[in-house]
């Protein structure tokens, strides 16, 4: 298989999370979203919306979006298994996972801040200020999301999923916007048995082919 991402990107580092988990080597392609790759005539063809990840399967399959992926990759190699198998847990997994991936992932999107940037006039610090603003809610609301859950090891079950894997990359990107962590300590906690385990500390973006400082 291949992966076509960028080692900061929050998406990307979904993925790779999944693929560690479900044990599942592949090739990489870097796409460089500072220097515009993602907008290549090349890579819309793969994805047309500019966006990493992309998963080329064995099959020649090309997919997108990185919930999509990681749920097809749970579907083509079930174990282990990224959800629980009871439905009102399987639910509950996915709706974690969507404050992280439809609320505020999207607001802190590279082309939203150049957008904020060139169209509003705003600085580094106005843009961090912005992505702390809408990051801080939802991380309250796993917080409390997390203290009504299950009571085990992991978020929804005694082994890590789809809610950590979107999970560690949101904590990741939080941080480097300046957010103070401090108020989320069930959050802080499962992060540190999740980076205890090698699928999610191989996945992190320091250990990346095309890492950068
Ligand atoms: N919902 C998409 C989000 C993908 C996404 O927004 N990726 C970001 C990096 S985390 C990106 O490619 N940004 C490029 C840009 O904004 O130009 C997914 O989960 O795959």
């Amino acid at each position: 298989m291949i992966v076509h991402g960028y080692f900061r990107s929050s998406a990307a580092y979904r993925l790779r999370i999944a693929m560690n988990l479900k044990g599942l080597g592949y090739d990489f392609r870097s796409i460089h979203l500072r220097k515009g790759d993602q907008r290549s005539d090349a890579y819309t063809a793969l994805n047309p919306q500019g966006l990493v990840p992309t998963l080329e399967t064995d099959d020649g399959a090309v997919l997108t979006q990185s919930l999509a992926i990681i749920e097809w990759l749970d579907e083509t190699h079930p174990e282990p298994a990224l959800l629980p198998k009871d439905p009102v847990g399987r639910a509950r997994t996915r709706a974690f996972a969507q404050v992280i991936a439809c609320h505020v992932h999207p607001l802190q999107n590279l082309r939203v801040l150049r957008y904020l940037k060139t169209e509003f006039g705003q600085e580094q610090d106005g843009l961090d200020a912005w992505c702390r603003h809408w990051i801080a809610p939802s991380l309250a609301a796993c917080e409390a999301l997390l203290a009504s859950g299950p009571g085990t090891d992991f978020a929804f079950g005694d082994a890590p999923g789809l809610a950590e894997i979107c999970l560690i990359p949101q904590m990741f990107s939080a941080e480097r916007f300046g957010l103070d962590l401090a108020p989320f300590p069930r959050l802080r906690a499962l992060r540190e048995r999740c980076e205890a385990l090698p699928a999610f500390d191989d996945a992190h973006p320091s250990k990346q082919p095309d890492a950068e400082p």
